[in-house]
């Protein structure tokens, strides 16, 4: 018995890491290669985006029942651009050349009108060293407590630069979702902005990429160049309609505690 309430489904893949096709298929009368209608699904859903809400303290955040997918990493990774992109809204998400232009947690709610069936947060970045240290310190606390208390949390995409590579922060923050990983939660790292790599630097910093993150998923995303863009919105929609059974529920930490700081 298996009714759920959601639409269509791509295909899901047999294996997520397994790689998509990035181009049409070169052959005149092949069949489309598989993905690309699905994509065109993820893509419209990804469109209905809009903003639902933002959030200076995680107290403020509203509970959701709803997945929610976040976006961390370094200070000016390009995480609001990527939802930009994601979503093909020039100015939903607040994107700048000045680093720290993200300062709280915005939610986008989306779905059809009145039917929101997930969320996207796009996070502040961390590491920005500008920022004075007990804002620093503040934020870092913020994100570690949303990233293990977040109920609703069902994917982290994780944004990096691959001409800084991991910074130390980004390493904390793997050790930090790494119990919840386990647990189920969705987990992808995106090098960001590989439309500045050539073939061989975006290749190495790809297997690197992997090899740092535990052997997870890592994928190449350019906004500018549209590079990962299919694979990525795909990726997303599954994580969000993913029947509810597989999702892991948040780990039964005492939340007196402190998550270990970000810093
Ligand atoms: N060349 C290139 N530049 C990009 C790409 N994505 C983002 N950028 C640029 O990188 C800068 C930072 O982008 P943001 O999206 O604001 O970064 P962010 O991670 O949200 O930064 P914070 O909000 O400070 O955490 C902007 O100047 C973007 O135009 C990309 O794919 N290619
Ligand atoms: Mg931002």
């Amino acid at each position: 018995m298996t009714h759920h309430h959601t639409p269509a489904p791509p295909k899901a893949r047999p294996t997520p890491g397994a790689p998509a096709p990035q181009t049409a298929a070169p052959h005149a009368g092949t069949p489309a290669a598989p993905g690309q209608a699905d994509a065109k699904i993820a893509h419209g859903w990804l469109h209905t985006a809009r903003f639902l809400t933002t959030a200076p303290q995680l107290e403020h955040l509203p509970e959701l029942a709803m997945p929610e997918i976040a976006f961390v990493g370094r200070s000016n990774a390009g995480k609001s651009t990527c939802i930009n992109t994601l979503t093909q809204q020039k100015r939903l998400a607040f994107a700048s050349k000045t680093p720290g232009r993200t300062q709280s947690i915005n939610l986008f709610a989306l779905g059809k009108q009145g039917a929101t069936d997930a969320v996207l947060a796009d996070l502040p970045g961390y590491g920005y060293a500008a920022v004075p240290r007990e804002a620093k310190l503040r934020w870092q606390r913020v994100m570690g407590n949303y990233l293990l208390t977040r109920a609703n949390l069902k994917g982290v995409v994780l944004l990096i630069d691959p001409r800084l590579g991991l910074t130390e922060l980004d390493e904390i923050l793997l050790e930090v979702i790494r119990p919840r990983v386990e647990e189920g939660l969705k987990f992808l790292v995106l090098l960001t902005k590989s439309d500045k790599l050539s073939r061989s630097e975006a290749a190495k910093a790809l297997s690197i990429a992997r090899l740092q993150s535990g052997g997870g998923e890592a994928k190449l995303f350019s906004a500018l160049k549209k590079q990962g863009l299919d694979e990525v919105a795909l990726l997303l929609w599954q994580w969000a309609h993913e029947p509810a059974s597989a999702a892991a529920p948040p780990a039964s930490a005492d939340m007196e505690d402190e998550p270990p700081a970000l810093d």
